[in-house]
């Protein structure tokens, strides 16, 4: 096998103690103003934002660097209205009969239904597809690794860029979301992974009045 090859490490930065603790609340100030949004306006977005969030997300750290991920920007608003046909037949389905009363009763909070215009309103849906294997030159399939938890890395990355950048994005989960490979012509390899709708919030848009946890409640510091 050929040798691995080894560069230094010449892209860190060290800040001194105070600089960092300014740059992590800084930080931490500026994801606290990200919310999930609903209401999109149709104002287009500039042309190079997505590309370089793309190119942000895509160096997520994952399984053997073999980034089992794919993103389709889709802009088109026909193939916008396709998919949001059939993510609302799904989402029908789910409101009405899949899913559990204790499910329905979480999401009240948040005003969803299935009724979803923002699939068409919004400028860009990037759907996100995690490749559940590759292939060698030869044709055979190549395993990947970590897979969930690399696009899952990437997708937080690409959602942090996009706020960081100024625009707006809603998580959206169709549920199932197989029709995404059959609208976009994604091979078999590629499973749906999410769909993230983006853009520049509607005029008038509101957000549900709910609360993350304090740090006390999602973290234990052991001594
Ligand atoms: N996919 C549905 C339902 C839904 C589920 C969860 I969990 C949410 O946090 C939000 C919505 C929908 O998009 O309406």
């Amino acid at each position: 096998m050929k040798q691995p090859s080894f560069l230094p490490l010449s892209q860190y930065i060290e800040y001194q103690p105070g600089e960092m603790q300014e740059r992590a609340d800084w930080f931490k100030k500026e994801l606290q103003r990200r919310r999930t949004v609903r209401d999109f306006s149709t104002r287009p977005i500039p042309d190079g934002v997505i590309e370089d969030c793309l190119i942000a997300a895509g160096t997520a750290p994952n399984g053997a660097n073999l980034q089992p991920w794919h993103f389709a920007v889709v802009k088109n608003a026909k193939i916008k209205s396709e998919i949001r046909a059939a993510a609302e037949k799904e989402e029908k389905e789910f409101y009405d009969s899949r899913a559990s009363e204790e499910w329905l009763e979480d999401l009240y909070p948040l005003g969803t239904d299935h009724n979803k215009p923002f699939l068409e309103e919004a400028p860009c849906l990037i759907a996100i597809f995690s490749k559940s294997y590759g292939f060698n030159e030869d044709g055979s399939k190549k395993k990947h690794y970590y897979v969930k938890e690399s696009v899952g890395i990437a997708s937080g990355m690409l959602i942090t860029a996009l706020h960081y950048s100024g625009l707006a994005t809603l998580t959206h989960t169709p549920s199932p979301m197989g029709f995404l490979n059959k609208i976009l012509d994604r091979p078999e390899n590629e499973r749906p992974f999410l769909l993230l709708v983006t853009g520049y919030p509607a005029e008038n848009a509101e957000v549900p009045d709910i609360k993350k946890k304090e740090l006390h409640e999602i973290a234990s510091f052991i001594k």
